[in-house]
Formats: C-alpha cells, structure tokens, sequence
C-alpha cells in the first residue's frame, strides 16, 4: 500500500532517517587552514580581518561551526601564533554566535607544542583532534603552478614529501587531557582512514573519551583514504562497529569531490564540512568566490533533500559543548 506522508511503496522504513524528515545537519566551515597557499587562489582569507571576514560571512549562510587556523597576515603562511588568532576571534564571537572550533593540527610541518598553543589560551568549545600520525602529502600541487607569490609556498609544499603529520597515542592523550578534560572542549576527531577510528573506538572503550562523539571521516588527502564512495562507506561501517550508537559523523572530502561527498554523508545520516581549508573550487574547475559560498551551496543541497541547517545553538545541545560564556575570548 502507497504511504501518503512519504510516497513509499513499501513500509515504513525502521531506519535512522537520511537527510530527509527536517533532520538538523550541522555545517562546518573550515575558512583558510594550512593546506592551500595564496598563489592558488585570490579568495583564500590571510590577515585578521579577512579570516574574520570569511567566518562571519560562513556563519550568516548557514555554518553552525567556524574550523580555524591562522596565517602570517604579511606572508600568508600557516601560523599557530595565538597573536595571530586573536584579533580574528573577538571579531567573529562579536558578530555572529557560531561554535568556534580551534585547530590542533596546526599545518602537517609543525611540532606539537606550536600547534597547541591557540587552543590552550583560547579554550574554545571545540577543536580538531587528528586520530594518527600519517603522511600528508599536498606536494602534487607543486605541478599546478610555475610562479608562486612567496618562496614559502613551494618549500612547505616540498617538505611534505619527507615529513611526517606526527599524532602519536601520547600526543593524541595529551591533547584529550589538556584540551578536553581541562579546558572543557569537546573534539572532531578527524579520521583519515581505517585505523584512526580503530583508535577513536580504542579511546571511547577505555573511558578516555565521553559524551557526544563527533567524528569527522578526512577522504582525499594523500596519505590518507582517496575521496570515494566506498572509502565512505567503509569508514561508516567501520564507525558503526566500534562507537557507540548515537555517535556523530561528519564528512569532508579534500579537493573537487567536496561537494559530492558532503552531500553523499548527509544522504548517509551524517553533517557536512566545507571550506576553502579544504577545497578551493565551487563546481569543477571554478575557483569559489568565498567560504560563504560553498556554504550556501551544500545548504541548498541539504534542504532540498529534506534537512535542515542546524543552527549554533542546536549544535551545541547536540553535542553537549560546554557553551560560549566559558571560552576565552
Ligand atoms: N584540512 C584537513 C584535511 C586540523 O585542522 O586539525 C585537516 C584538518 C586538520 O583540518
Ligand atoms: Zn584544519
């Protein structure tokens, strides 16, 4: 018999919903990070006021959670000086009310210490907590372009080829301590392949991990799972198996599968990360005009499959943050 509410043929379904039923999908925006360099796009957000700029403008199209690195603002090269966050920070917390997620992974290259420092001042209610040491190539780029605006951008490239994205087992507790049980955040563990959600799971067994768990399944950097369908699948699986039920998921999916990607995660049950960090292009071969755009994008998406952006405040109750009135900025 043909269901009226949802036109099925069959019975209803016993399955979480996909996107459909005004389900709430949390949208990231993740506006710079350290993986493009200014010589690949005009748009890419550098200085303070840029950064600040890009977030504002993510955050009024849709985006419930800004993801942030800073740059030199006179070079553009990935900085993790919290003198470099700061101006961008207040900025943002003064004109929007979207969750402020402080990288921990700073850029590939830089040691651990370097890469903690803003998100131990700051205290936000959320950072990126990277699930294993791996390789984290983005040296393919260096065919793309034969002049570049700094000699910072083919060198940071190169490095990549020999240098390793160190996330230890006591890298990765140090980070759940300090951050976490100290200062309150809650993580997007961001899960490259396989193995780093075996050890997401590792820590949720131990009790080393609490509450709401926000996985974000990382397709497309080299080094880690390529940006496929069935890599999505399987890390789905993967995550079904070993979290508990009622876990989190996120997709981002680095460079042009971005968009179909976050789509296919939202399809799945899941929430969706955007963002020039990521990706710099709106649809193939055309560079984005702004964060805020592809925002809009996989928000018209999401909504025309029956979901809804949630908003900050929906995300905060989902994820249990411990709120705005405890960071420091
Ligand atoms: N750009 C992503 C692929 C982090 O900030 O901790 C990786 C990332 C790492 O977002
Ligand atoms: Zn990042």
């Amino acid at each position: 018999m043909k269901n009226s509410t949802n036109g099925s043929m069959t019975r209803e379904s016993t399955e979480k919903p996909g996107v459909g039923a005004g389900r709430k999908v949390i949208i990231t925006c993740a506006v710079t990070g350290s993986i493009h360099t200014p010589t690949m796009s005009d748009r890419l957000p550098v200085t303070a006021d840029e950064i600040a700029e890009a977030s504002i403008g993510a955050a009024k199209a849709g985006a419930a959670i800004i993801h942030l690195h800073a740059r030199d603002p006179e070079t553009g090269a990935p900085s993790a000086d919290p003198n470099h966050f700061r101006p961008f920070l207040d900025k943002i917390a003064r004109e929007t009310d979207a969750i402020i997620n402080i990288s921990t992974g700073g850029s590939s290259v830089m040691p651990l210490d370097v890469r903690l420092a803003p998100a131990r001042q700051f205290a936000p209610e959320m950072c990126s907590l990277n699930m294993g040491s791996m390789n984290f190539g983005t040296f393919p780029m260096l065919d793309k372009f034969s002049e570049w605006k700094h000699n910072w951008e083919p060198e940071l490239l190169a490095a990549t080829r020999s240098r390793v994205f160190k996330n230890s087992f006591e890298d990765i507790e140090a980070i759940i301590d300090d951050l976490g049980n100290q200062r309150g955040a809650r993580f997007e563990f961001e899960c490259y392949d396989l193995g780093q959600i075996e050890t997401l799971g590792f820590y949720v067994k131990r009790g080393l991990i609490n509450g709401p768990i926000y996985v974000q399944f990382v397709l497309g950097v080299l080094g880690g799972a390529g940006a496929s369908v069935e890599n999505l699948v399987a890390m789905k699986s993967c995550a079904d198996r070993l979290l508990p039920s009622g876990y989190h998921f996120s997709v981002l999916a680095a460079g042009g599968k971005q968009m179909a990607l976050a789509t296919m995660g939202a399809i799945m049950g899941g929430n969706v990360r955007v963002g020039l960090e990521d990706n710099l292009t709106i649809s193939p071969g055309v560079l984005a005009e702004s964060n805020a755009q592809q925002v809009a994008k996989i928000r018209r998406i999401v909504e025309e499959l029956g979901g809804e952006a949630a908003s900050p405040d929906e995300t905060r109750a989902l994820l249990a943050l411990k709120g705005r009135n405890k960071v420091k900025f």
